[in-house]
């Protein structure tokens, strides 16, 4: 396994700077000297830099005495593409960009562990063991899908912390809206929808004692360019991509680089005005708002209309005769 390409905002390292650089002026030449002088190198240094990158499959074209010029950038996650430019408060100041692990989540808990700051995130371009609930395996082929964890520390009772899987879930469908134009649904508890089709799963795990949070994981699963053959035949429910549902491949940077922004902006609301305007996005992002659902609890089932979600993420079930019903785990199907 590669080492982790790791990069903090702000000290990035010399490849990445020089990433930036040809990144800015993309499509156009750029002298060997001026790329020297920027990053306070020789010009043997730059070239040597450029036959890394090249390496890593980035497009850059040598005219001798006029300099370099990058195409196009490759469709992978690097520390610097994610954040460069970033202009997110809390949210990927300190990123990992890792090409294969067991599960984002399970690494990024150990970092937690180890002391991570709040906002510290982990991508991989592959999962060999990527989770899903209760045990569940998240479909994790490489190089097509976004998987990432992202670590908070809000000071929030551990009751409380379900609040963090529905602004997840938000911002995911704010990211997939904004990046396609389509209109994704939530379904409750975790799972965003395309066309009734499961786009994208969401996996909080949590660090806690009685009466606080040490740290909560934000584990999500966005399926970006996945194609029809790399689904297996025995999902629980139908799945899709961007790519299947829009036609076209997406670029995963500038999703993943939305997404960050989406979850930003929705923590730090959040943290400064509770949870209230989250619900309220939520509910109205709902596949089942207002419908007669069926909710299979253990053995049973119980049949309602969904009406919202409580404070600790319970869903809310209008019986009729003013009875409310709270579901705290199930899976949810429409009547
Ligand atoms: C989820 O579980 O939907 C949570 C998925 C979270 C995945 C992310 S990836 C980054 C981070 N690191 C991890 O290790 N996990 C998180 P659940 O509601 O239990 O749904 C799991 C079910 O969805 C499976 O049993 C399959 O039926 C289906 N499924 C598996 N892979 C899928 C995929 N790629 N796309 C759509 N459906 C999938």
């Amino acid at each position: 396994m590669r080492e982790p390409d790791a990069a903090s905002r702000g000290t990035s390292s010399l490849e990445q700077r020089m990433v930036a650089l040809l990144r800015d002026s993309i499509g156009s030449m750029v002298s060997g000297a001026e790329l020297a002088s920027r990053l306070n190198v020789s010009r043997t240094a730059v070239w040597k830099l450029i036959h890394r990158l090249r390496a890593k499959g980035y497009s850059i074209e040598a005219i001798p005495s006029r300099g370099y010029c990058l195409h196009e950038l490759p469709d992978v996650f690097t520390p610097g593409d994610l954040t460069s430019g970033l202009t997110t408060r809390r949210i990927g100041h300190i990123v990992q960009c890792i090409t294969e692990t067991d599960s984002t989540n399970t690494r990024a808990y150990r970092w937690a562990e180890a002391g991570a700051a709040e906002g510290s995130l982990i991508v991989a371009e592959r999962q060999t063991a990527g989770k899903g609930r209760l045990g569940r395996r998240w479909e994790s082929p490489s190089g097509v899908n976004l998987y990432c964890s992202v670590i908070l520390r809000p000071t929030i009772p551990p009751a409380k912390a379900s609040q963090l899987t529905f602004l997840s879930a938000v911002a995911v469908a704010r990211t997939i809206e904004t990046v396609t134009g389509l209109a994704p649904q939530i379904k409750w508890p975790n799972d965003i929808l395309l066309n009734g089709r499961k786009v994208a799963g969401l996996l909080n795990e949590m660090s806690a004692e009685t009466d606080g949070v040490h740290f909560i994981i934000v584990g999500i699963g966005l399926n970006i360019n996945m194609r029809l053959d790399q689904f297996p035949d025995d999902l629980r429910y139908p799945a899709t991509s961007l790519l299947l549902a829009t036609g076209a491949p997406v670029a995963r940077v500038a999703v993943a680089r939305t997404l960050f922004t989406h979850l930003d902006q929705l923590y730090e609301e959040y943290l400064s005005q509770g949870f209230n305007h989250i619900r309220q996005e939520w509910v109205r992002r709902s596949a089942f708002q207002n419908r007669m659902v069926r909710v299979a609890v253990g053995d049973g089932y119980v049949e309602g209309v969904a009406t919202g979600i409580a404070d600790d993420g319970a869903l809310l079930l209008d019986r009729g005769q003013g009875q409310t019903e709270r579901i705290i785990s199930g899976d949810v199907t429409a009547l």
